[in-house]
């Protein structure tokens, strides 16, 4: 299939660079996205979000004439749905006494039902948002019919996930693999044509529900993964040793790859996916929600060495760097560095958050400091929470010369413990317990 015109609805991390990028490869491409303060910021040349490299991207593409920014679709030969899919925070469901989250399809249903008034006979439509296992079948394509026309018959449809990492998504958008899903082997082929603009990677053709399979399967191994170091540095922690030397040691076997313990997992995928495969089958998931609630504990484990590392968190001031959920990026989301400055400040701490992505940012019981000295001032002990670039790179006598604070709290195995030793700190750092 030959394609020159294409709707991208949803404009986050994942839809601004996907059109853009098809946009660059000459599609005429319309962005969707019902928010119209996204529209009016890209329209007047600006960006809503942070991705390394995407301002030159996505003014060149709106540059060229080839993207163009609108509140609802239009007629085009395909339609690629990449809005996101939270989990409700209106319920939950239970499983033997445990709450376990449920994904909010809502963007999905709003977004298929605003295209089947476009929909016309030999179109591709292809589901990007990671949704849980049949939802391209049981949910998609239902709404799509509401056209007249019959899945798969009279238009194609695929599931396609993204995989790309925050960070590096332009990149790996175009070199990575790519799975296309199809609801019929002719629609899997029409996505692959789709696909095969930019991507330079293999794209391999299978059915729709397996390629959600994949996606979902993907990041709850990593979420497992994280899990288990996790559980290790709370194991070392007790036993008095350390775990970043412990993995290191372990990892030189040549078949394991033990993962980076931190305050938590957060972000808008490995937090959120796994629970799309509970919801669907609570009774088949022990291990996968054990350890979505491992991840999702491992904050109140950074509270209990914080507080072992002042004695008490009433009326101590933390400067608590970083609140993304990884390093280096501006997103927010599901961030367990936010959860930890949380209940910090619950456990009568003041916290000084600083963020240098986002320094700005608006987050209800939480005090941001617009810049480092700031966020030092009067403060007790310095804690790392995200392991930024700059971060890493803290100059230990010059720390000392800003603040009067002594203590030093590690969560990412960020700072040259000796470094921070010699210029006069004490440092705790998670799961390394040696006194
Ligand atoms: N984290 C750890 N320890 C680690 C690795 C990560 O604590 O060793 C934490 C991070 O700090 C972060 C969270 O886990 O809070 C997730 O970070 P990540 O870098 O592992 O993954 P994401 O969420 O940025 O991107 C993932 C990727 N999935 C996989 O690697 C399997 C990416 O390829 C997906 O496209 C993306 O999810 C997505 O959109 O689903």
């Amino acid at each position: 299939m030959k394609f020159n015109k294409i709707c991208v609805l949803g404009l986050g991390y994942i839809g601004l660079p996907t059109a853009s990028t098809f946009a660059a490869y000459g599609l005429q491409v319309v962005g969707v996205d019902i928010n119209r303060q996204v529209i009016r910021t890209l329209q007047n040349g600006g960006l809503h979000l942070y991705e390394p490299g995407l301002r030159t991207v996505v003014e060149a593409a709106l540059k060229s004439g080839n993207l163009t920014v609108a509140p609802q679709p239009e007629p085009a030969e395909a339609f690629i749905i990449a809005v996101p899919t939270p989990f409700r925070h209106d319920q939950t469901g239970e499983y033997q006494g445990l709450p376990y989250k449920k994904a909010d399809m809502k963007a999905v249903t709003a977004a298929a039902e605003a295209i089947v008034p476009h929909l016309q006979k030999g179109n591709l439509v292809v589901l990007e948002s990671t949704s849980p296992p049949r939802t391209t079948i049981d949910l998609v394509a239902p709404i799509l019919e509401k056209s007249g026309l019959k899945t798969g018959q009279d238009f194609y449809l695929c599931y396609s996930p993204e995989r790309v990492l925050p960070g590096q998504i332009l990149r790996e958008l175009i070199e990575n693999a790519r799975v296309v899903g199809g609801i019929t082997p002719e629609s899997a082929q029409a996505g692959r044509d789709l696909y095969a603009t930019f991507v330079k990677g293999e794209i391999h053709l299978t059915d729709a529900t397996t390629a959600e399979m994949v996606k979902l399967m993907e990041n709850t191994t990593r979420d497992i993964n994280i899990a288990i170091a996790n559980e290790f540095a709370r194991l070392a922690d007790r036993f008095g040793t350390n775990i970043w030397e412990a993995i290191r040691l372990a990892n030189l076997h040549p078949r394991i790859d033990i993962l980076t313990p931190g305050p938590g997992v957060g972000g808008h995928c490995i937090s959120v996916d796994p629970w799309f495969l509970v919801e669907s089958a609570p009774e088949l998931t022990p291990l996968i929600q054990t350890a979505r609630r491992v991840n999702d504990s491992q904050p109140g484990f950074v509270v209990d060495l914080v507080q072992r590392a002042l004695g008490t968190l009433e009326g101590k001031c933390i400067a608590a760097l970083g609140l993304s959920y990884k390093p280096d990026v501006d997103d927010l989301r599901e961030s367990p560095a936010v959860e930890t400055a949380r209940l910090l400040a619950a456990a009568g701490a003041q916290v000084h958050c600083y963020e240098p992505f986002k320094p700005e940012a608006d987050l209800p019981g939480l005090t941001l400091t617009p810049d480092l000295p700031t966020a030092l001032e009067g403060a007790d002990a310095l804690l790392l929470l995200v392991n930024h670039t700059q971060f890493r790179r803290l100059d230990p006598p010059g720390i000392r010369d800003l603040s009067g604070l002594k203590v030093i709290i590690d969560t990412v195995n960020g700072l040259p413990a000796g470094d921070w030793e010699t210029a006069g700190f004490r440092i705790f750092r998670l799961g390394d317990n040696q006194e």
